[in-house]
């Protein structure tokens, strides 16, 4: 029996858990207007859900695992697993208050006030912590509207680029959770689809490392091949090989996104040419 994997619809997340999966290899239908999908090449089923419902079907096992926001996992507080962050849909559930107003960290502001948000649970874990009391009123959508109608003093929201705050003249002024979309699995999975789970992750892991990481080429001359090498570490150690001009070789590696500009002054300083940089589509170690 196959494993059976809830994503979202429509929304934010849709097209990139696809594009995921896509990138893993697996082929589905494009499901847009269907309930389910079932893979041709991998033993998967896709089933398309609201996001909001997708911890409660994998808690209760009518899908084995799901893609969701973290601010969602622990927002409906369902008995699942997070297994992997997948690395976008990345955003911050903050509270904002009004541009106006003088909000100081230290100041108690919120002690008292009223905050909208369609996350009540995590709020109310935020306030407890804090030892704030504060009333909060759930609403399900356009939260940024409330203290511009009298509804409440603050609202906690996800931000991504800030531009929506900005444009209903609020601020923002905490930041309470840092979320991105999450793999999250049924807690006491089968042996057999623990087995497809690990091999979706191993995929997983190499799309993830491949977009982490460029393929780097440079002309190198011999003399400072020694400096140029120590300068890319490469999976093992990089590739020389000589070139037909004698004198120089080519140098062939891998480097991480973060150390990649660090690296490339270093590397055009001890008199690297010619570099070229790839990016890798799938990456094993
Ligand atoms: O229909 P369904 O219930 O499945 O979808 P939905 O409308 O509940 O969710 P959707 O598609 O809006 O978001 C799905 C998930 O994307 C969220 O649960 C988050 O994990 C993630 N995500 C990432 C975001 C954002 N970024 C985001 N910016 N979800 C919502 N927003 C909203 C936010 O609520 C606010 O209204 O965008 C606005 C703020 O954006 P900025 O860029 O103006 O700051
Ligand atoms: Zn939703």
């Amino acid at each position: 029996m196959g494993l059976t994997i809830a994503i979202q619809k429509s929304g934010r997340l849709h097209d990139d858990s696809i594009k995921l999966l896509k990138e893993c290899g697996i082929d589905i239908a494009n499901g847009v207007n269907k309930l389910k999908a079932e893979a041709s090449n991998f033993p998967i089923e896709v089933y398309f859900l609201r996001d909001d419902d997708i911890p409660q079907y994998v808690e209760d096992a009518v899908a084995d695992i799901g893609i969701v926001g973290e601010n969602v996992v622990y927002e409906k507080n369902k008995k699942v697993e997070v297994v992997e962050k997948l690395g976008f849909g990345k955003c911050r559930l903050s509270i904002a208050v009004s541009r106006n107003e003088k909000y100081d960290e230290h100041s108690n502001y919120l002690e008292g006030k009223r905050i909208a948000t369609t996350y009540p649970h995590i709020v109310q874990k935020y306030l407890d912590e804090k030892n704030i009391n504060a009333e909060i009123h759930e609403i399900s959508g356009s939260v940024e509207i409330a203290p511009g109608i009298g509804l409440a003093h603050a609202i906690c929201d996800l931000v991504s680029s800030g531009s929506t705050l900005f444009m209903n003249g609020l601020k923002e002024v905490e930041t309470i959770l840092q979320s991105q979309a999450v793999l999250i699995k049924h807690k006491g999975l089968g042996a057999e689809k623990q087995q497809i789970l690990d091999k979706l992750l191993f995929r997983f892991q190499a799309v993830k490392k491949a977009k982490n990481n460029k393929y780097i080429l440079l002309n190198a001359p011999n003399e400072n091949l020694a400096e140029i090498v120590s300068l890319l570490p490469g999976m093992k150690s990089p590739t020389v090989l000589p070139l037909a001009e004698t004198g120089w070789s080519s140098v062939h590696s891998v480097l991480s996104e973060n150390e990649f500009w660090d690296n490339i002054e270093r590397l055009k300083a001890a008199g690297a040419q010619g570099i070229l940089v790839v990016p890798i589509e799938k990456m094993i170690i």
